[in-house]
């Protein structure tokens, strides 16, 4: 064939049978022959015809054609409020995104690894030490990859404190703080590269008085040498993976667990006691053939109060420049289960995803390669520790087949399981019960209790509080990695989506399609009665802040200058100040409205300067004043009728 045989054959597909058949295709046709035939041929249900049915007619007929939903029935009127938030990652955005559910509005993109003139963050004195700077000044990055968001737990349940996401980029941790639903703090993890899975613990193994969360575990997707200074480059076996444990509280590293073969997702058993990370590449491979040459990968799983007994007895070593604890979890080191740090599972071939059910007894991971999951049963991982049970695979306790490419599962509170189908663009229900039955040999009983079509390729799923003791078995969204024609086009890349779904009775029911900027990955849906967010600023949050509108000033050391400012509706607290040129200036402003929502902003042409302060809040910038002249410094918050006459005039004088 030629190459423009091969454009019009693709095209072709595309149009004829819908982008889902394509991918269907050449996902599997890309797959043949790497050991996933094996696993579909042992696939009886669904039937991959059946999954690609009904391609040709994807759009209103399909959508409407799978429920009996009227849509009104969980629209969300004018002048009402959702049930629910819902934060979310925001991918290469760097952000998190704030959500109702189940209007799917969207309320908030939270800045965090990105630059956002909206809240001036990255540009102020103030989020730019967050971010972190050089010794030259200057960012230490400017962009981040987010990929999961968790939030603090007590008692099993969120308690409104905090939000956790990863930079998968550059490897670092980051706080929001729920009260303001801003970021607070950004960790670089060391020894890592591609931190991608994070899970906060939800009570103390060791201090049963502590009813909430005090780790953060990170784990580790790509390994690298150790340290990775040009040593072992071309010795890949030499390669390793770190997990590591950050304080909640202080975001100080605590320790890390260096491991064999790779950490993907992670989870946390409700009694504190465990972590688990779904591993893909225990080959240690290099190119992707190489990670799927294994018929079984691994569930890890760390037993956290004997790795901090290990660190505490001084069972430890250091990587490089780094201080922090690391100790040895790999399998060599760890022989004997009744003093080993970790427990090695094997599961089906390259999985993807690990979820604790809400009743704290499993952890399910998903297949990706192979139609199942697997379901670990984590009392028995504990036997396994105690030196009661011989085999490490002895703890799965079901592997259902749930069709092709699973990667994450979601839960109801009522034994049920939602798990999104990569390859199927399905949700499939399944009965954690029942799939265990059908395990220990039960021929009669069928796991399966339902599926839906999504559209299309589904990533995360994720249920209403399903990852808290209050699940409530409301609504599930399925994270959609490609749209095709559920919206208008908007150039070669479509949005992604976050389809809503109602798992209240025995059917899933669509209920609505949310377009979404790409690309979210994961969420979590949270109890609106669980966030109690500030209404105003605490001005004396700010150590600089400037209290009264009389404190207005411009004081000089030298040829540094700081300008004390505040703004109060329509007006800046200086009508006009005065520095010289090559003058290093400093503007610290005070927002001394207390109106809720009484936001201004703060702009000055040609100096790259562009933030808000919101009411009681200080905010400040410093810059060098290097061209002489009249610069405008005006509001860039709608605030009043006289918004546009919010103005301040900086005067640069000739040097
Ligand atoms: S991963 S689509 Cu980055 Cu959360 Cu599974
Ligand atoms: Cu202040 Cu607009
Ligand atoms: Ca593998």
């Amino acid at each position: 064939m030629t190459s423009s045989d091969w454009k019009e054959k693709i095209i072709t597909s595309l149009q004829d049978a819908g982008r889902r058949k394509f991918l269907n295709t050449a996902a599997l046709a890309g797959l043949a022959g790497t050991g996933l035939s094996v696993g579909l041929s042992s696939c009886k249900k669904p039937e991959p015809g059946a999954a690609v049915s009904g391609a040709g007619k994807i759009g209103a007929t399909h959508a409407l054609g799978s429920s009996n939903v009227t849509y009104g029935e969980f629209e969300v009127p004018p002048g009402q409020l959702d049930q629910y938030y819902t934060f979310s990652s925001g991918g290469h955005s760097g952000e998190a995104r704030v959500y109702g559910c189940p209007s799917g509005r969207l309320f908030k993109r939270i800045p965090i690894f990105n630059l956002d003139c909206e809240s001036g963050w990255g540009i102020t004195n103030e989020s730019r030490a967050i971010l972190g700077a050089r010794a030259d000044g200057s960012l230490k990055y400017t962009t981040g990859d987010t990929h999961h968001v968790h939030g603090s737990y007590t008692d099993g349940t969120y308690d409104g404190k905090y939000l956790w996401t990863n930079d998968k980029i550059h490897s670092r941790l980051a706080r929001i703080r729920l009260d303001y639903m801003v970021c607070d703090k950004i960790i670089d993890i060391p020894n890592v590269q591609g931190f991608h899975g994070i899970f906060p613990d939800k009570r103390d193994p060791l201090d049963p008085k502590i009813n909430h969360t005090t780790r953060v575990f990170c784990g580790q997707e790509f390994h690298v040498p150790q340290p990775n200074d040009g040593r072992d480059e071309n010795d890949p076996k030499k390669y390793y993976c770190i997990f590591t444990c950050v304080d909640a509280e202080s975001m100080k590293v605590r320790w890390q667990c260096k491991v064999d073969g790779n950490l993907d997702l992670v989870a946390t058993s409700y009694d504190g006691t465990l972590a688990g990370s779904n591993q893909y590449n225990t080959e240690n491979g290099v190119t992707y053939e190489e990670m799927m040459s294994a018929e079984r990968d691994a569930c890890v799983l760390f037993n956290i109060a004997r790795i901090e007994a290990a660190i505490q007895s001084g069972r430890h070593y250091t990587i490089g420049d780094s201080k922090v604890p690391v100790v040895d979890g790999t399998k060599d080191a760890n022989k004997d289960p009744k003093t080993a740090l970790t427990c090695y599972v094997p599961v089906p071939k390259n999985p993807h995803g690990v979820n604790a059910t809400p009743d704290g007894k499993y952890f399910v991971c998903s297949g990706k390669l192979s139609p199942t999951t697997t379901v670990i049963d984590l009392g028995l991982v504990h036997k396994w520790f105690d030196g009661a049970l011989k085999d490490p695979r002895d703890t799965v306790v079901a592997e259902p087949e749930v069709g092709l490419g699973p990667l994450h599962t979601g839960f109801d509170g009522r034994g049920n399981a939602y798990t999104t189908l990569f390859l199927d663009s399905q949700i499939v229900k399944w009965n954690i019960d029942k799939a265990i039955a059908q395990f220990k040999g039960d021929k009669q009983v069928d796991p399966i209790l339902d599926r839906i079509d999504v559209h299309y390729q589904p990533g995360h799923g994720f249920t209403s509080m399903g990852e808290t003791r209050e699940v409530d078995g409301k609504f599930f969204i399925s994270g959609n990695k490609f749209t095709k024609d559920r919206f208008l086009p908007v150039g070669p890349r479509h949005p992604d989506q976050e389809q809503l779904i109602d798992i209240s009775g025995d059917k899933m029911r669509l209920i609505a399609d949310h377009s979404v900027d790409p690309e979210p990955h994961d969420s979590i849906i949270v109890k609106r009665d669980k966030i109690r967010t500030r209404q105003i600023n605490d001005l004396n949050e700010h150590p600089l802040a400037v209290k009264d509108a009389k404190d207005c000033r411009v004081e000089r050391k030298g040829k540094k200058v700081t300008v004390h400012l505040t703004s109060q509706a329509p007006a800046f607290g200086l009508r006009e100040f005065t520095v010289r040129q090559g003058d290093e200036v400093t503007i610290i402003l005070t927002n001394l409205d207390k109106v809720e929502d009484l936001t201004h902003g703060l702009a000055i042409p040609m100096y790259d300067i562009n933030f808000v302060v919101n009411p009681q809040q200080t905010k400040s910038v410093t810059f060098k004043a290097d061209r002489p002249g009249v610069n405008w410094v005006y509001c860039t918050n709608f605030c009043h009728a006289l918004h546009l006459e919010m103005r301040s005039r900086m005067l640069v004088e000739q040097a």
